[in-house]
Order: C-alpha cells, then structure tokens, then sequence
C-alpha cells in the first residue's frame, strides 16, 4: 500500500536545544493521496506573497526521488499539490544527469525570481542543476551548475562585487567534505572558488559537513545553517550547526557556533528511511526577530521549529570554535 506523509502537525513545542521545535509527527494520510510517495523530507521553504511554500523531497518505491510542492498559509500546516513540481527530465538536456532523480532543493529569492538549486543523480555521479521560478507555478531547468560530485548548494540572495555567491560541497577522497564558496557572473558559470570551512576533528561534524539552508542577512553578518555529521560504531548522526560569515565578503567566516543546535531526538528523527538524521534545506525569517528552521527527520518526515535570531548569531561569536 502507498502511503503520503502528513507534511506537518502540531504535536506541542519543547525545548531542543536552541530551537524551540514544534516537530512534526508523521502520520499516514488517511485521505486521498495526491500521488505515492514513501517519504516527505529536506524540504525548501519561502515566503511568496500570503503563502509559505515548500518544495520537499520524496523518495519512490524505486528509491529515486523527485520534489513536490506544498502550501500553507501559517508555515505550518502544509498541503501538498496534486502533481509533483519536479520529476527528473526524460528527453531533454538534463536527462542524461537525473535519471536516479532529482534531491535537496534549496531555493533563494534573487532579483525577483526564486532560484532552486537541486541535486541530479544519475550514473555520471551527483550534480547540481539550477531552476527558476517566478511563482511556483511553472519551473524552467537553467543550467547543471557543478560537475560531478556536489551536493548542497546554496545561493546567497544578494551580489558581491557584482557577482553572485554561493556555498557549496564538493566531495573529496584526499580532504574531509569541507564548505566551499565560488561567485559567478550570470549564474551559470561559477569560480574563483575557495574553501572557508572544515569539519572540526573529535567533534559532533568532524565527518563532514555541508551548507543547510540559504544564508540570512542579519546586522552582524550572513547566518548560515548547516549540517555536520559525526560517525559512531551504530553509524552516522547529522546534526544541524551554525556559522556567521561577513556581510560584505562572505568568503570571510567571522564564527562557527562550538555546539550544535539541533539533534535527532524525536523518534521520527531517530529512527525511518536513514536512522538519526536532522537535514536542514530551508529557513524562514521573521520580521520578529525569528527563524523558522526546516528539516527533515530521519530522511522521511518534515519537520519546524523556531529560534531567535540573535541567539544563533550569538552562538557563533560568543562560543564559537575556528572555522578552518
Ligand atoms: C546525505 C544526503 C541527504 C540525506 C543525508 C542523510 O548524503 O543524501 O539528502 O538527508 O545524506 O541520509
């Protein structure tokens, strides 16, 4: 039997570490599906207009997977559209680099547009394409933006310089997976590139580590949430970290926060598709003085909770450990 995920239901806030979480509890859908999927997780969130909107991730019975969509108008009980937004391309020019499937969007307002950038899989190893959308209604596949093999891009929502900013992942066999920054004129053809953060050693993201959601503008610098993986003897645990780069040159890593500040806790974070996993693609700010943060648990379900801004930002200047 197929069975959708409910993307997000309010089951109580508490205390987890420095988000206040109003975790979501997966719960079969009982009603009509909108289309078979085993999972909803690593979902992009924005703001447009009245509506939040979420691209997620979902995996197939075949293990491959494509993104949906869903809308709410609180950010936080969402509902999915009846058609999935993206499945990998048949025919065109990215067939040939997404017939495993498409993963992980991320998605930054730049000049008007939004631009999600995802990961194609296929034979030839994980690539990072970019797409645009005006308002979500219909989405246009602009270029593969990275050889193989990348994972975790993200797209700064302003220019530096003139050039546009990203921060990325690439895998290495001879390096720990390290965050990487690289600019661009036009957003297709990217360089200058340059590593500006390490996992730390015998810490909680000394496997490695990769940018999680968009970074956000705050006063004292651009907030990046990311991910950092430490290996046990039962297997790895992602967990969510932050870091504050420079306003003006974000190459510049101004703090790492020494904790993390999110775990897998919950059961549906400890146990599903991929056992002990937070993934964070997407946050939301507030004019509050808040941020939504979105992650998928255990690779299966979506999750939210909020946190004050200025606490993050905080924890990156005020423990912080070195960045490299
Ligand atoms: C990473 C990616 C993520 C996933 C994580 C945990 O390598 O595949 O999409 O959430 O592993 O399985």
């Amino acid at each position: 039997m197929h069975r959708t995920r409910k993307l997000a239901k309010h089951e109580g806030g508490h205390e987890a570490g420095h988000c206040q979480a109003l975790r979501a509890q997966p719960h079969p859908h009982k009603g009509r599906d909108p289309y078979p999927v085993e999972t909803v997780h690593n979902a992009a969130v924005v703001k447009h207009g009245n509506e939040y909107i979420m691209l997620f991730r979902s995996h197939l019975r075949t293990g491959r997977s494509l993104i949906g969509l869903a809308r709410s108008p609180d950010g936080f009980r969402f509902t999915a559209d009846p058609q999935p937004f993206l499945t990998p391309d048949r025919g065109g020019p990215f067939a040939a680099y997404e017939e495993f499937g498409v993963e992980d969007p991320r998605v930054t307002l730049l000049e008007g547009e939004y631009i999600i950038t995802y990961s194609a899989y296929s034979r030839n190893g994980v690539r990072i394409a970019l797409a645009k959308t005006k308002d979500f209604s219909q989405v246009e596949r602009v270029s593969l933006i990275t050889e193989a093999d990348y994972r975790n891009v993200v797209i700064f929502p302003e220019k530096f310089g003139g050039l546009y900013a990203r921060l990325d992942r690439p895998h290495s066999e001879i390096a720990p997976w390290s965050i990487w920054i690289s600019y661009s004129p036009d957003l297709c053809y990217w360089g200058q590139s340059q590593l500006i953060m390490r996992p730390a050693q015998y810490h909680w993201d000394e496997m490695k580590i990769g940018p999680g959601a968009p970074p956000i503008k705050t006063e004292q610098g651009w907030l990046s949430i990311y991910h950092g993986v430490f290996q046990t003897m039962d297997g790895s645990v992602y967990r969510l970290g932050v870091a504050l780069h420079d306003l003006r040159d974000p190459a510049k890593v101004v703090g790492v926060g020494d904790s993390w500040i999110l775990q897998p806790e919950d059961p549906w974070e400890i146990t599903g598709y991929v056992h002990n996993v937070v993934f964070t693609c997407g946050a939301v700010s507030e004019p509050d003085g808040t941020v939504k943060i979105y992650w998928g648990g255990a690779d299966t379900v979506m999750c939210m909770g909020e946190a004050n801004v200025s606490e993050l930002v905080g924890l990156c200047l005020n423990n912080a450990r070195p960045a490299k």
